[in-house]
């Protein structure tokens, strides 16, 4: 995984196999002469020269489309040990925190990248072409409806079926999910305007949370979105002897985290999915449904999608023989816990799981966990890839809840 270290990013080690020949991905380089992104690859052998084909060489580089046909995902583990003794280590590339994926770009699709070349960005959203005026050389901007009817029909072509949202489409978003919006349609689910509005002089509640915890950064986001005071008190849960963590162990019941405290009680809360009701709950209901049918859905999500998807996450990465006795199994039940949320999307018609009403107790329930496989933890350990092609819905849910502040406000940069 990511992690950053004296001010630059350390790029997690990626490993490929094609025609029983191994290589590691040293990373994505803007190619002036091809005017799109390129991989930037080393062979994990002697490569010497082949007559009529490439001269010897250390490291090459490959169009994105000639890379994804032809090599293979691997993991170190299934590398021999001649591979292994060409491993660069510690590839390291400048880190820009502007960019919201710093280290690997995205596929965005041709004449919808800032600089209108190329298939490819460094970008969640684009910045420039969406907000620019199309010159007569640029496809001219989708607008929205167009751009989601896009999505909502699955074609052969990867390129046409997935893209990521444009900024002005996530403004049009937001702007169509304000409460004052004129043109919201009847029987969409609604958000219930807040009955009680978190005063700066409410006292307030200590908010127990490590960075690294998918759960606790649940209650992060709810916290942020809810604008209840809190402060936050950063654990480590492994040393005991720390005054914050001694104190957290005499107040969380099951001694995780998150918890929290209210102020002058002696005992915390420490459940995230109940937690985010408590927080929601607390400050008026907006992150639940007020439609009855809304809010029964999200309830659906909360008993069996999402904490699937959750277990297959950990068993996926821990390798746990309950989820299934194979490799190949784990990971087609990962694959399928993804599945039936992209087809909860594909119903609700996004941008949220519940659709246009807002974020909801389920979007902030999944988020940590699609943030922590868009960012690469189960490419590290496991040579798995959140595939654009197989969960396009997912892929653009995930750039949208990034482009809300209580969420960006919790990501890994800032945790880091
Ligand atoms: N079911 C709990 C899980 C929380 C949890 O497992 N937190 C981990 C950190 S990610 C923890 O505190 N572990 C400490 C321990 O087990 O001792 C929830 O959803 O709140």
């Amino acid at each position: 995984m990511a992690s950053v270290e004296g001010g630059h990013q350390m790029v997690s080690l990626e490993f490929f196999k094609c025609k029983d020949k191994y290589y590691q991905k040293l990373g994505e380089a803007w190619d002036h002469e091809v005017k799109d992104f390129v991989v930037l690859y080393r062979p994990m052998y002697h490569c010497s020269a082949k007559s009529g084909s490439f001269e010897a060489h250390l490291s090459a580089t490959r169009s994105f489309k000639g890379w994804e046909q032809r090599f293979e995902p691997c993991t170190w583990a299934d590398l021999p040990a001649e591979a292994r003794a060409y491993v660069l280590h510690n590839p390291t590339c400048s880190f820009d925190p502007e960019w919201t994926l710093p280290s690997a770009t995205i596929h965005v699709g041709p004449n919808l990248t800032a600089s209108g070349c190329g298939t490819r960005s460094h970008e969640t959203c684009p910045s420039a072409a969406p907000i620019s005026a199309p010159t007569s050389t640029q496809a001219p901007i989708q607008t929205p409806p167009t751009a989601l009817a896009a999505l909502e029909e699955p074609q052969a072509n990867v390129d046409t079926m997935f893209r990521m949202p444009s900024v002005g489409e996530i403004i049009n978003r937001f702007d169509a999910m304000s409460p004052t919006a004129s043109h919201r349609t009847e029987g969409q689910p609604s958000i219930q305007a807040p009955t009680l509005t978190p005063s700066p002089t409410m006292p307030p509640l200590e908010f127990f949370c490590a960075d690294y915890c998918p759960f606790a950064q649940r209650v992060w986001i709810a916290l942020k979105a809810t604008g209840l005071p809190f402060v936050h008190t950063e654990v480590n849960l492994w040393c005991g002897a720390l005054p914050t963590t001694k104190r957290f162990r005499e107040v969380s019941p099951s001694k995780t985290v998150p918890t929290i405290l209210e102020p002058n009680a002696e005992k915390g809360r420490d459940e995230s999915v109940p937690l985010l009701f408590y927080v929601d709950a607390s400050t008026g209901g907006s992150l639940s449904p007020a439609d009855p049918a809304a809010r029964y859905a999200m309830h659906i999500l909360l008993a069996g999608p999402i904490p699937a998807l959750v277990s297959a996450f950990y068993g996926f990465l821990g390798g746990w023989q309950r989820l299934s006795p194979t490799e190949v199994g784990r990971r087609a039940a990962l694959n399928e816990a993804l599945d039936t949320l992209e087809r909860q999307l594909q119903q609700s018609g996004g941008p949220w799981l519940l659709g246009q009403g807002g974020m909801s107790i389920a979007d902030i329930a999944l988020f940590p966990f699609l943030e922590r496989i868009y960012l690469g933890v189960l490419t590290w350990y496991r040579g798995y890839k959140l595939s654009q092609a197989r969960h396009p819905r997912l892929y653009v849910w995930t750039a949208h809840c990034l482009h809300h502040e209580p969420v960006a406000a919790t990501v890994w940069q800032v945790r880091s």
